[in-house]
């Protein structure tokens, strides 16, 4: 074994300059790379290198570096193939070689219609009072169903779960029913998104007749336009997979298992086209064998989100510590240092969210993105990494 040993690079998420959380905090939080995007650019426009200098510089200003786009959006028009999406597809090019040539080559986006990640609770209390983010299949049922009043939305559930969804909406005051439909549809963090009830309907209508095979053959075609650009750049592709990852309100989904990631990785083989590795997304569809992914798909990891999930029989799932839950993080990070080995490069981390805990109960966090919950997280995966490594390191 080589005696330089590759370790994930720690990086935190950064919303841009009104982010209540400072870089001053991600870098005294131990990290070396920030993650971030130019939320203010509107969705399809060019990211022009001025506005992307502007920004890693004021990133290395403050002693660390701009590591990974996350995440240069793909409009709904590439997604749907309507509208300008030729246009759009050639403006995302132009986005990818000029950070490339600001020497940024790590890029995420994702292939999520209409909705980026999705939960029907943002502050869910634990036994200790820290909040948590959740899941819970029936609430969104009742959204689908007597709120969204989706056509034939009934047909996408089982008997029991209908039953569940009707006692739920029936025990909601007005106030919970608004608060749930906020949290579904007006944009979670990150998501470049945000709708009302109208506007909502008139996004999913777009994709009725668009169907799996059919989002999988756009998704394939922007691949094919895009990974050449990012190969000659040296870009790193890394497309994030669906969350949660099955469907929902009747939208198709494609990056949900290894199955839909192999079918991407076949018909487009540059590794520039690649995974971001979320395993709080890929961990509660529990046939998903995250360590066993790592392993199959360890050249196209180029960047990695560790969160943990616990789900019960339901399909709910809530966010557990990043140690605790449903995905065992030891095996995760035991094979992912095997996969830096393997490709000699410290690959980028971020801890994906984390809970509102302490003095961030009192402040207006963004969900999943208060400073201390991330912290915590990032802590415990660096003791994790490091016990991992040295424990490789000293037995030799
Ligand atoms: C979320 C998303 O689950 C997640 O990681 O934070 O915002 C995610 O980063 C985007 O879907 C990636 O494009
Ligand atoms: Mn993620």
């Amino acid at each position: 074994m080589s005696s330089i040993y590759y370790s994930m690079q720690q990086t935190m998420r950064w919303f841009g300059p009104n982010d209540v959380v400072s870089l001053s905090d991600i870098r005294q939080a131990g990290c070396t790379g920030v993650v971030t995007a130019l939320h203010h650019i509107p969705n399809g426009e060019v990211w022009t290198m001025e506005e992307i200098n502007k920004r890693k510089q004021e990133i290395a200003a403050n002693g660390m570096e701009w590591a990974v786009v996350e995440s240069l959006p793909v409009h709904e028009d590439i997604k749907t193939q309507t509208g300008n999406f030729k246009l759009y597809i050639d403006n995302y090019k132009q986005s990818i070689q000029n950070l490339a040539a600001c020497s940024i080559k790590i890029i995420t986006y994702n292939f999520m219609p209409a909705l980026d990640w999705t939960r029907t609770d943002l502050a869910y209390t634990l036994p200790n009072g820290a909040k948590a983010l959740r899941f819970q299949k029936a609430a969104l049922a009742a959204f689908d169903i007597y709120i969204l009043k989706r056509k034939n939305s009934e047909l996408d559930y089982l008997p029991a779960e209908l039953t569940k969804a009707r006692m739920l909406f029936e025990r909601y005051t007005e106030e919970e029913k608004s608060l749930l439909q906020k949290n579904i549809i007006a944009g979670l963090p990150g998501s470049e998104e945000s709708f009302d009830l109208t506007n909502f309907i008139a996004a999913i209508e777009k994709y009725g007749n668009i169907s799996s095979g059919k989002l999988r053959e756009h998704l394939i075609y922007f691949l094919q336009q895009i990974i050449p650009a990012a190969t000659e750049g040296g870009v790193k592709m890394a497309i994030h997979p669906d969350d949660p990852p099955f469907s929902i309100l009747g939208l198709p989904r494609i990056v949900s298992n290894t199955n839909d990631i192999d079918l991407l990785f076949n018909a487009v083989p540059a590794t520039n086209n690649g995974l971001c590795f979320c395993t709080g997304s890929l961990g509660v569809n529990k046939n998903n064998d995250l360590p066993d992914m790592i392993k199959q798909f360890g050249n196209r990891i180029h960047f990695i989100h560790l969160r943990n999930t616990r789900r019960n029989d339901d399909g709910d799932f809530f966010e557990d510590n990043h140690l605790d839950g449903d995905t065992d993080m030891f095996a995760v990070i035991n094979n992912l240092t095997e996969v830096m080995q393997q490709q000699k490069c410290n690959i980028p981390m971020r801890p994906d969210h984390g809970h509102q805990m302490l003095d961030d109960l009192k402040k207006k966090t963004n969900p999943g993105y208060s400073a201390i919950g991330r912290l915590k997280g990032l802590a415990e995966l660096r003791g994790l990494e490091m016990g991992i490594i040295e424990s490789k390191k000293r037995s030799l």
